[in-house]
């Protein structure tokens, strides 16, 4: 059956909940990320009129100020915009349940079993865009494709509050052909400049490249991937947490640092939202990676198996934290991510020492907590996720609580 896949994706997502939240931003640049003379800061994300001075995302928040130095510059606040994720989330799956989130605010819902109830996938997408400027106030920009690649591509055609139909390959070729080779997702820096290189310039030229010349440059599996993503042909499936063998969330943080309270506040918000996905889905983990990029670029995975089921951020906290133990404590942290895995169905009982650990009463509490969130948002319940002592600016002792989300 001819596919039919949805993408919503949030225009200048963090910039535009703080332009929400502060209407005397609009007009001005502002820039969500680290601040300028802070050491290793990075720009998270900016609005239009910051773009307009040739500020971009991943840029050093030092050089953006000297693009526009009246620009505006906002801490991150990741757990509201980790709770706006979460809205949204609800208005995709009254349409579809298979739907892969690729980002805090992107994701892809395949419709093609269900569009028939609603009147068709425009009419959904549409309707999306609608509910989701209704209910958190935000504009997107969606697309309707027949592949993953074609709905992306349609819903990053139109900004702010764009849409845009590409659902069979016959409008990719007439859309696509004329488009630089560097707009197809997965054709970055460096390939590109090797296309540009062999004079291949436009997406049309890729399609009528001599596969052999290709081949030479770009070795087997990559040359046809290029040819078969310039014909518009991409088969990948749109990938549910449901069926996924691991549920795991990423972010980069607002500046290259080792500061472990920064970085412990973005690994609790992970925590938050892997933990929340899991016990959606009804099931417990037995597997935990925590994921690091260091500012070099490097990366590297910690993992652990656990010898019972887990799903409380709580635990999930305590096991990431030991698994931080084995990271290397002389560089700089750029991005964190953590997922679950090893899902299993049933939780056995966990047995310690001197414990109380009343099973069922828990997991009544968990099921009452998920029916609250489900119905007001994520945000209604406070947890305490963590708390540690430290001192204060007068060297008095002072608890830090880790409330997030
Ligand atoms: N983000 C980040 N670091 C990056 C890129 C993005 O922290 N290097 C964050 C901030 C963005 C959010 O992820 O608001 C979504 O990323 P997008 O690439 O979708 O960018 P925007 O939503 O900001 O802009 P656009 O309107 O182009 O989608
Ligand atoms: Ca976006």
């Amino acid at each position: 059956m001819k596919r039919k896949i949805i993408v919503y994706d949030m225009n200048y997502f963090y910039a535009q909940v703080e332009e929400r939240d502060n209407p005397s931003l609009k007009n001005q640049a502002v820039i969500v990320g680290g601040k300028p003379d802070e050491r290793g800061s990075i720009v998270a994300t900016c609005n239009y009129v910051a773009r307009d001075y040739g500020i971009h995302a991943g840029m050093p928040s030092h050089e953006a100020f000297l693009l526009c130095k009246r620009a505006i510059f906002i801490y991150p606040r990741m757990s509201l915009y980790a709770e706006i994720s979460h809205q949204i989330h609800l208005i995709c799956e009254e349409y579809s349940d298979r739907i892969e989130y690729v980002a805090l605010d992107e994701g892809y819902i395949d419709v093609t079993n269900t569009e028939h109830l609603f009147g068709g996938a425009d009419k959904i997408a549409l309707e999306i865009q609608r509910k989701i400027l209704e209910r958190t106030g935000l504009t997107s920009s969606v697309g309707v494709g027949y592949s993953k690649m074609s709905a992306k591509l349609s819903a990053g055609m139109i900004k702010p509050m764009g849409y845009f139909n590409m659902d069979t390959r016959e409008k990719w070729l007439e859309v696509m052909s004329d488009k630089p080779v560097e707009k197809i997702s997965g054709i970055g820096d460096r390939i590109q400049f090797r296309l540009n290189i062999m004079g291949i310039n436009t997406i049309k030229e890729l399609q009528e490249a001599d596969p052999y010349r290709l081949k030479k440059e770009f070795k087997n599996v990559m040359s046809e991937w290029l040819l078969a993503v310039a014909w518009g042909y991409d088969e990948r499936e749109v990938i549910t947490e449901y069926t996924e063998k691991s549920i795991g969330r990423s972010c980069t943080l607002v500046q290259n640092t080792r500061d472990m309270r920064i970085i412990k506040n973005a690994l609790i918000d992970l925590i938050k939202i892997v933990c929340y996905k899991t016990k959606k889905r009804g099931e417990f983990a037995t597997e935990i990676a925590l994921k690091i990029r260091y500012n070099d670029f490097q990366g590297q995975s910690k993992t652990k198996a656990l010898p019972f089921p887990i799903d409380e951020p709580m635990e999930v906290l305590e096991v990431v934290m030991e698994l931080w133990e084995r990271v290397d404590p002389n560089k700089d942290i750029r991005g964190v991510g953590v997922s679950l895995g090893g899902f299993v169905k049933t939780k056995t009982k966990q047995i310690a020492l001197g414990e109380d650990y009343d099973l069922t009463k828990k997991m009544k509490i968990a099921q009452l907590k998920m029916d609250i969130r489900e119905k007001f948002g994520y945000r209604v319940i406070e947890e305490v996720i963590d708390s540690e002592k430290e001192k204060d600016d007068r060297g008095k002792v002072v608890r830090r609580v880790y409330l997030r989300i």
